[in-house]
């Protein structure tokens, strides 16, 4: 049987390499062919009138009208984002308001007043609405400005609406009820200027007090360490868990090697960053190898003591080279069905007649879909007048906050729950790449905003993409096989628009998908991909992880995506209905009055 196998075997090679011939006698003809309706697509562009182009035109399909424009409007709808343009005149109208007394990017320093970030500053629904709809006047363009104060005393921060655009005369203070008025300094978001500023002094001060101890134990040192240094992964931690207005931020070490939030090392430092002089901040608690010491130096003594030893830790530094588990190395063959000689290139999509949909900047069409594109700087992707077959069915769907909160057995992992608009989600998406992150054919909008480390608006050229794609399932089929049941076939393919960006917050990369489909249905998706953060492994942190690499644990952890959907389908008013579903007892005969007196409830609620 086993002999027959095989000769069955060599036969079927035998003919399979007789069809691969055919194949690409196949493949060389249809290039021949492909050849061909690419000059006659030519010479039909040019006008030349000939028998093949009328077949052509016949085979393919009616459209070709789609236009795409991703530069910036020279005059913004009410649903843009703010232009570099705009952006540009900000920055001269607000650097030149005295009682502000803002420092430039490149002098801001953490006791100075300048500017954080900015976005566009929304019109209210009601005059959006009156001017899309009534013919009202097209609300002001205006843009919040979120400024630190760290020149004031005591220092606060504040926000500005800044209008109107492009060239603005006024600046109101932006209040809100809540919130804390002013808003502590304390409370303000991460930032460039002030991560700059604090790692130059903090790194410096542990390396004075326990460098030797870092180099002893782990082999690295924040400054001074060649190719063997420490960096870190920072977690500020919440006033709700201080109770009170205080700024205060752990350090968790890492080895700085690909990729470091996979590479720590059992050290982490409470810093007390409070108020705005760099130089009074300080390490005021530190965690070594599972033991709290409530300063540098009582770490240090206690390390050298020989009366009462203390548990070290001790690692090499990591070995770079491709066996490095943590580091991005090709491994392995090139995937393919035969062999890794023979590599094959995957499936690709492709647009046989051109794009079928249409950008006009922010405003996209896709057959009965129609509706606008913004990134906003606070809060990331978010679309605007949702239109389908010519009808408004959501004002607005947007991402509002990003949060991931950690268990952990030190203070230093459990305070690591991060609000991640807090450090400008809408910033946070760059260099998409063609064929990798989004299909070849995508078509690539930019992102502009202004930093608190940049002179000049910064923009990303590739910062989301819009593409076609069939999603390989149907949307809806019917086989009626048999006669009795009418014999037909119907079915369509899901072919969707997408709308794609990928906000990279530091370890996590988050796609953010709207998926138009062709039967009206909107899909939101989150996907997330990079890299977890992780403790370095011991007994006493095992219970709140799991055990992924010798050193390493990944801890527990909770991922949460908030999203707002004003959905207006018939007009802006809402309404909603619960239905509850309950059981009845029914007895399984035939009889068919032997049911119980339950009922089903419904509700419903107009809001
Ligand atoms: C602000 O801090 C810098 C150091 O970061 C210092 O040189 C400068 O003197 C400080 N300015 C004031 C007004 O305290
Ligand atoms: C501990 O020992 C190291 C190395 O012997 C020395 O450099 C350091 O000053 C000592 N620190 C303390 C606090 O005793
Ligand atoms: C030192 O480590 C041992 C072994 O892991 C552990 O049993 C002991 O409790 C540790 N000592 C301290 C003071 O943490
Ligand atoms: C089901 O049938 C049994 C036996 O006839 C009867 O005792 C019982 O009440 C019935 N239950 C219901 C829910 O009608
Ligand atoms: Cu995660």
């Amino acid at each position: 049987m086993a002999e027959k196998k095989r000769n069955s075997d060599k036969d079927s090679v035998k003919s399979a390499a007789r069809w691969r011939c055919v194949a690409g006698v196949l493949v060389l003809l249809s290039l021949g062919l492909l050849v061909a309706v690419i000059v006659l697509a030519v010479k039909k562009n040019e006008n030349t009138q000939t028998d093949a182009d009328s077949v052509i035109a016949k085979l393919k399909c009616k459209g070709g009208d789609s236009v795409i424009d991703t530069s910036e409007p020279e005059n913004p709808g009410v649903f843009d984002g703010l232009t570099h343009k705009e952006l540009k005149s900000i920055q001269e109208y607000i650097y030149g308001v005295s009682e502000l007394n803002l420092a430039r990017p490149k002098e801001a320093k953490i006791n100075s007043s300048y500017l954080y970030g900015s976005d566009y500053f929304p019109p209210k629904k009601s005059e959006a609405l009156q001017y899309l709809d009534r013919n009202g006047n097209k609300p002001a363009r205006e843009a919040r400005l979120i400024i630190f104060r760290g020149d004031k005393t005591p220092p606060i921060v504040e926000e500005y609406i800044v209008g109107p655009l492009p060239k603005p005369t006024y600046h109101k203070l932006l209040k809100s009820t809540a919130r804390k008025n002013p808003v502590p300094y304390a409370h303000r978001p991460l930032g460039g200027v002030e991560l700059g500023e604090l790692f130059g002094h903090l790194y410096s001060v542990i390396d004075r007090e326990v460098g030797y101890l870092l180099k002893d134990s782990y082999d690295a040192t924040f400054t001074h360490c060649g190719k063997k240094c420490l960096t870190s992964f920072v977690s500020p931690v919440s006033s709700a868990i201080l109770k009170k207005d205080v700024r205060k931020m752990w350090i968790l070490a890492k080895y700085n090697i690909e990729y470091y939030s996979i590479q720590p090392v059992d050290i982490a430092f409470l810093a007390n960053i409070d108020g705005s002089d760099s130089s009074k901040f300080y390490i005021e608690t530190v965690v070594y190898a599972d033991q709290v010491y409530s300063s540098l130096q009582a770490l240090a003594a206690a390390y050298n003591s020989t009366s009462n030893p203390i548990n070290k830790s001790k690692v090499e530094f990591p070995k770079y080279d491709e066996n490095l588990f943590s580091a991005m190395f090709r491994r392995g063959p090139p995937s393919s069905s035969s062999s890794s000689n023979n590599p094959q290139r995957p499936a690709k999509s492709v647009e046989p007649d051109g794009k079928r949909y249409s950008i006009k900047h922010g405003e996209i069409t896709f057959q009965g879909w129609k509706f606008n594109f913004r990134m906003s700087t606070l809060t990331g992707p978010q679309i605007y007048d949702v239109r389908f077959g010519g009808e408004r069915i959501a004002y607005e769907i947007g991402l509002q906050e990003i949060a991931v909160f950690y268990s952990g057995q030190s203070a230093a992992q459990r305070a690591a729950d991060y609000i991640d608009s807090g450090i400008l989600v809408g910033t946070h998406a760059d260099a998409l790449v063609p064929d990798a992150d989004c299909p070849e054919s995508s078509t690539f909008l930019p992102t502009t905003f202004l930093s608190d480390t940049a002179s000049d608006p910064v923009r990303k050229p590739k910062s989301v993409c819009i593409f076609e794609v069939d999603t390989g399932i149907p949307l809806r089929r019917h086989l009626s096989y048999s006669y009795a049941e009418g014999s037909f076939y119907s079915g369509l393919s899901d072919i969707v628009l997408t709308v794609r960006t990928i906000l990279t917050l530091v370890n996590y990369d988050y796609v953010f998908d709207f998926v138009f489909h062709q039967s009206g249905a909107l899909e939101i998706r989150t996907i997330s991909t990079g890299y977890i953060i992780s403790s370095f492994y011991t007994d006493k942190k095992g219970p709140y992880g799991f055990k992924i690499h010798d050193n390493m644990i990944g801890n527990i952890h909770h991922h949460m995506f908030h999203w707002k959907a004003d959905v207006d389908v018939l007009g802006t008013s809402n309404r909603y209905e619960t239905l509850d579903i309950s059981d009845e007892d029914v007895n399984n005969t035939c009889r068919p009055d032997s049911r119980t007196s339950s009922t089903p409830r419904s509700g419903s609620t107009e809001v």
